[in-house]
């Protein structure tokens, strides 16, 4: 119960953070202004069998900048919406659920994976086929983006019932 409500406060004070940063950086933005952005290494999306509507792309998020740097958004050629998604245990189950963020630390990194942060892609327009590409296009926090071509892979399914 508690841990809930926390969550649902710490997500409005992330939204009203980020609608803040999102203000900020439209004041300061600017074609000089290209800092540091971020690098993606090994992206991958989970292969799905025909007639799926959704899958998940996955990948490590490395920041070698000096300032925090995050993922707010993205889009992408095979699906209809992106989203950034997180697991949570409710009851004992993991669930996912959107955030608004992904942040990644000052000369840090962020490691998306299966039953962890996540790339949602919603509406599926094809199949995606073991060995196939997806591309994206993610929105950071600076206002730059980053292309992405991640592998369709098999990705083992998500373990919901360990302790
Ligand atoms: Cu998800």
């Amino acid at each position: 119960m508690n841990a809930n409500r926390d969550m649902t406060v710490n997500k409005t004070l992330g939204l009203a953070l980020a609608a803040l940063l999102l203000h900020g950086t439209a004041a300061l933005a600017g074609p000089a202004l290209a800092g540091p952005t971020l690098e993606v290494e090994d992206p991958y999306a989970r292969a799905v069998p025909p007639g799926q509507t959704n899958s998940a792309v996955f990948m490590r998020l490395v920041n070698g900048g000096d300032a925090p740097r995050a993922l707010v958004g993205g889009k992408s050629e095979a699906a209809e919406v992106v989203e950034l998604h997180t697991h949570t245990m409710a009851d004992g189950m993991m669930k996912m659920r959107r955030v608004e963020r992904i942040e990644v630390p000052a000369k840090g990194s962020e490691t998306l994976e299966p039953g962890g942060l996540h790339i949602m892609l919603i509406g599926l327009k094809r199949d995606l086929v073991p060995g196939g590409t997806v591309a994206l296009t993610l929105d950071l926090d600076d206002g730059s983006t980053l292309a992405v071509q991640a592998q369709v892979r098999e990705v083992q399914a998500m373990e919901h019932h360990h302790h």
